[in-house]
């Protein structure tokens, strides 16, 4: 049988296992990369292990999420950052330069090569062609060290493409018909695959829209094929010898297949507080709105932005309106400047923001308490914004652009024909905000900076023999890592002191849990379907390890978050029936004995809640490998401890 592009990809870098769906396969990394709010940790474990120079073809840092600078933390993170990457081998892309996936999309992506990110949005890359994957710091440093990355063999869900997107219907509408079709778990254990006619009707940027956004549906990663508007792309950034063509075979084996029609889709926009809860703008028309950004690794290409100024230029935006706008790059920020286009938005009365995540990881420009804000972002998930009671919702830049003009929600449709944006043939390349590494005979030259904030990476301890502990919280679905770890301007700073970030653990649930967690000693959490979803930060799982949480139990758990709380020796465990969650009440007892046994050999063991007597069974669903990082009480004492090549 032929393979799908996925499959083509996974079969030259498999290192280990069969490519059976649910197997657990190893694929050789080509790249990665990583950003400052995960990489101060991720570069702390890289050093952990010991290994002097990386071993991949290329890794680059990115400076993008810690850009407000209201103290000493994060500017002594970068510099951090700055000086390892120097040693070791890794391109520094220094603040200023954009957002991660923006650039990486630009300047390195390259089709039919793996990249994984310590960022859940990596598969932005997969709009060019790359099996591009997020991943935990630590995976990342185990890759940058040569490692193999594992992950549970994915199944395919293909989208049919056909006909071509309408005046002022955009990409992101897209990927918003997919996220109200699928949900945000309906991803989860596959790779989402996108083909037909319609593929071809779509630049690289737009494509890497919907990619990017597919991390939203809980998906392994999503990919489109490598055409000829993929070496037009390359070709425009200078680097057309890294052009590839990749197609599926025409008997590749799809597990569902979903179509979408481009000429029928119309502008929507997911509603708070996730990005599945899609309506139609028409729907929401004339609802008044205080605040609209625009920008993030979703919607920050050219192609946006010359869109975006096109709709302002002669305009003045809403007096109710604030509008922001962060450009995702410095090719892309360069290039307004000089065309007149970023004139065009200053003039209409946009606060330019500089190209970074800002907004979008709540760092500044929160909304006014109950406001309602129009985002071109991915995730509106509750208080990721900073104001807990803000009304987030996710659109495209032309809805984006209508609405900030008309102060109300506006259904860019209604506007008549879009005005013609063209992009230039060949992009800005100027590559002098990406530092070099120095030659390996050199690394001794380099000194490693570690300000005062960067505290050492916490100690593991090996897996209890019997678990005997309290439900010390109870979550329901969909919990997020912006609940478990929130981010925002008052704790990204703290990325690099886990006791310091431990204070705001679960906050957004129960403002007690820090301290409650320490009056217990640690226990256990329990929490309902795709527990975890969203980032890929491994604080989600750190920082609860930290504070001596010892499982998880969930109905299911998100893909990136469950390997993340393995890496950390806390045990996840799934009801084994749904609806035995009931039984278990926070401040209840709970206990399982021969935890360690269970771990070491078994899929089942049966779960006590010692207060009202219940017994359940949950299960454990893990590999080898897992099974003695669990052991080991997590991923770096089990590598130290030499099980791991
Ligand atoms: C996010 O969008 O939530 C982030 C911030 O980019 C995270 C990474 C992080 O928490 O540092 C992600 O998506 O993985
Ligand atoms: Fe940055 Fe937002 Fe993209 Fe995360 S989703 S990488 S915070 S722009």
């Amino acid at each position: 049988m032929g393979l799908t592009i996925a499959e083509k990809i996974i079969q030259k870098h498999l290192v280990s296992g069969e490519m059976t769906a649910g197997a657990e396969i190893g694929l050789k990394i080509d790249q990665t990369l990583t950003q400052d709010a995960t990489g101060t940790m991720a570069y702390l474990q890289f050093e952990a292990m010991g290994v002097e120079r990386v071993k991949t073809e290329l890794s680059v840092a990115y400076i993008d999420h810690n850009t407000l600078q209201a103290g000493y933390e994060n500017a002594d993170d970068h510099r951090y950052i700055q000086t390892v990457t120097k040693k070791h081998g890794i391109r520094f892309s220094r603040p200023g330069n954009g957002i991660c996936h923006q650039v990486h999309l630009e300047r390195f992506a390259v089709p039919g090569k793996t990249l994984i990110g310590s960022d859940s949005h990596t598969p932005t890359a997969g709009g060019i062609g790359m099996l591009a994957m997020g991943a935990g710091g630590l995976d990342v440093a185990v890759a940058m060290g040569g490692g193999a990355y594992f992950i549970t063999m994915p199944k395919c869900i293909r989208v049919e493409l056909t006909g071509r997107l309408r005046d002022y219907v955009s990409a992101k509408d897209v990927i918003l018909e997919v996220l109200r079709r699928l949900s945000v778990k309906g991803g989860v254990g596959y790779v989402v695959e996108y083909g037909g006619e319609g593929v071809k009707t779509l630049s690289v940027p737009q494509r890497a829209t919907i990619t990017n956004m597919g991390a939203e549906l809980g998906a392994t990663t999503s990919i489109f094929p490598s055409d000829e508007v993929t070496r037009a792309f390359l070709k425009a950034e200078g680097r057309e010898g890294d052009f590839v063509e990749l197609f599926p075979d025409a008997d590749a084996n799809y597990e569902k297949v979903i179509k979408i029609d481009l000429d029928e889709l119309q502008p929507l926009a997911a509603c708070p507080h996730s990005p599945d809860n899609v309506k139609s703008v028409k729907e929401l028309a004339g609802k008044k709105i205080d605040q609209i950004c625009i920008g993030s690794c979703t919607n920050s290409s050219m192609l946006d932005m010359l869109t975006v100024a096109a709709m302002l230029k002669g305009k003045t935006v809403h007096p109710d309106v604030s509008l922001s706008i962060s450009p995702g790059s410095k090719q892309v920020y360069t290039m307004l400047a000089r065309c007149g286009a970023l004139a065009d938005m200053i003039a209409a009365g946009a606060r330019i923001l500089e190209c970074a995540c800002g907004p979008c990881i709540g760092m500044g420009f929160s909304p006014r308490s109950a406001g309602v804000s129009l985002r071109t972002f991915n995730r509106n998930f509750l208080a990721r914004s900073g104001t807990a009671d803000a009304q987030v919702f996710l659109v495209s830049p032309e809805t984006a652009a209508a609405s900030a003009i008309a102060g109300v929600f506006t259904d860019p449709t209604t506007l008549g024909s879009a005005p013609e944006v063209r992009l230039p043939e060949r992009f800005l390349v100027d590559d002098n905000l990406i530092e070099l590494p120095v030659a390996a005979e050199a690394a001794g030259s380099v000194a490693v900076e570690r300000g005062p904030n960067i505290k050492p990476v916490p100690t593991q301890t090996p897996l209890v023999r019997d678990l005997k502990a309290e439900l010390i919280l109870k979550v329901g679905d969909d919990i997020t890592t912006d609940h478990i770890m929130p981010a925002g301007t008052k704790v990204l700073p703290y990325r690099s002191n886990v006791p310091k970030l431990s204070e705001f653990c679960f906050t957004v649930c129960d403002p007690t849990f820090p301290e409650r967690a320490k009056a217990a000693g640690g226990g256990v959490i329990v929490g309902g379907v795709n527990y975890g979803q969203g980032s890929s930060r491994e604080h989600a799982a750190l920082v609860p390890q930290y504070l001596g949480v010892k499982a998880v139990v969930a109905k299911s758990f998100a893909r990136i978050h469950v390997a993340n709380l393995i890496n950390f020796g806390i045990v996840p465990l799934t009801f084994k029936q749904a609806e035995d969650y009931e039984k278990f009440a926070q401040g209840d007892e709970m206990e399982i004995r021969g935890l360690a046994d269970a771990v070491r050999s078994k899929t089942e063991v049966t779960l006590e809640n010692v207060t009202t007597g219940e017994r359940v069974t949950v299960e454990l669903t893990l590999t080898e490998r897992q099974r003695g990082i669990l052991l080991a009480g997590g991923a770096l004492n089990y590598a130290k401890s030499g099980a791991e090549e």
